[in-house]
């Protein structure tokens, strides 16, 4: 098993755990074991509390009671597989990859509400490109508060990354545009840049954040190839409304999850999806530089639906 896997096994346990509650164990999962109507409406729950969605959790329901009322000794292990090609199907195009081929160097805009991980996600994707041969640098763009300088430079310090740190209450447009100049004098394939969270019903933050994209545009109107809204997996289907008005607002070209790994509820990147139709890049399984992790839909339903035994 790839080591990648294990990582969003392990990441997912939480999640993964409620769909077992279900069955009991993790080998009556595979078992050859016959269902009854009990564990279909357990199976039910489970998807619930996973945070699946109603719409999702509806639609595979829908596919195990057809396919009971077809076949009555239907299996365990045949609802996880049903289960599992509804999930991949509603999340078909949802996993994304950056193109490196793009102009250069790539700037990557992350945005969101306080606490969703957007100061650890810039470090961690940083980190990520460099491990993966292209060269980073990161804007300190909260200059909101005095800790969040510090905090993107401790990062920065302890992934040897190269930053253009700003001061509080500078103006975080001007630090994105100091540090595309950098971006471009360094010759660095990507830039990312981390902002100050905020509240999409805060106008005067949306504000800040439109006038960083205004002055990068003045650079070059492609600028920034990508914004990326950084949402806290545990909040789940919670955030569907403040992604809706990053959206509406700023502009949005995909998605990063965070802390999947504390909660039960992952299958919220299924009903994130369906209702937004943003690209998921990243999901964010730990604290640490290595837990950021490149979605992709096998990956994720294989490991939620623990499909592969570890
Ligand atoms: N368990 C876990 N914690 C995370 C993850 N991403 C971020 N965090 C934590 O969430 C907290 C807030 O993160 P921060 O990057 O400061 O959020 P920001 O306000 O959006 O910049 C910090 O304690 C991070 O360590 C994740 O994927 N998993
Ligand atoms: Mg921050």
């Amino acid at each position: 098993m790839s080591e990648i896997f294990q990582k969003f096994k392990d990441g997912f346990k939480k999640s993964t755990l409620t769909f077992h509650s279900v069955f009991g164990s993790i080998d009556s999962l595979f078992s050859s074991k016959k269902i009854d109507p009990e564990t279909i409406d357990n199976v039910e729950e489970a998807l619930y509390n996973a945070d699946i969605g109603v719409e999702s959790t509806k639609k595979i329901m829908d596919e195990i009671r057809i396919a009971y009322e077809r076949d009555p000794s239907l299996r365990h292990q045949e609802i996880t597989t049903i289960a599992s090609s509804v999930l991949k199907n509603l999340l078909a195009g949802s996993d994304r990859k950056l193109d490196s081929d793009e102009k250069q160097p790539i700037v990557i805009c992350l945005v969101g509400i306080n606490g969703s991980g957007k100061t650890t996600t810039a470090a961690k994707l940083g980190y990520h490109f460099n491990q993966n041969g292209l060269s980073t640098i990161l804007g300190a763009c909260d200059t909101f508060r005095a800790a969040a300088n510090e905090q993107i430079q401790s990062w920065a310090k302890t992934l040897d990354l190269d930053l253009v740190a700003s001061q509080e209450g500078a103006d975080a447009a001007a630090v994105a545009y100091d540090a595309y100049q950098a971006a471009l004098h360094r010759g660095r394939n990507i830039l990312i840049l981390d902002t100050a969270g905020r509240l999409h019903t805060k106008g005067r933050l949306m504000e800040e954040l439109k006038k960083i994209k205004r002055v990068l545009q003045k650079k070059d109107p492609i600028l920034p190839q990508h914004s990326w809204l950084v949402i806290d997996g545990n909040i789940g289907s919670n955030s569907i409304e403040q992604a809706r008005q990053f959206n509406k607002q700023f502009g949005l070209t995909g998605l990063i999850i965070t802390k999947l790994d504390g909660t039960s509820r992952g299958g919220s990147i299924i009903s994130i999806y369906q209702e937004l139709k943003l690209p998921v890049y990243f999901i964010g399984l730990g604290e640490k530089a290595e837990d950021l992790l490149p979605f992709t839909v096998d990956n994720y339903v294989d490991a939620l639906l623990a499909l592969k035994k570890a």
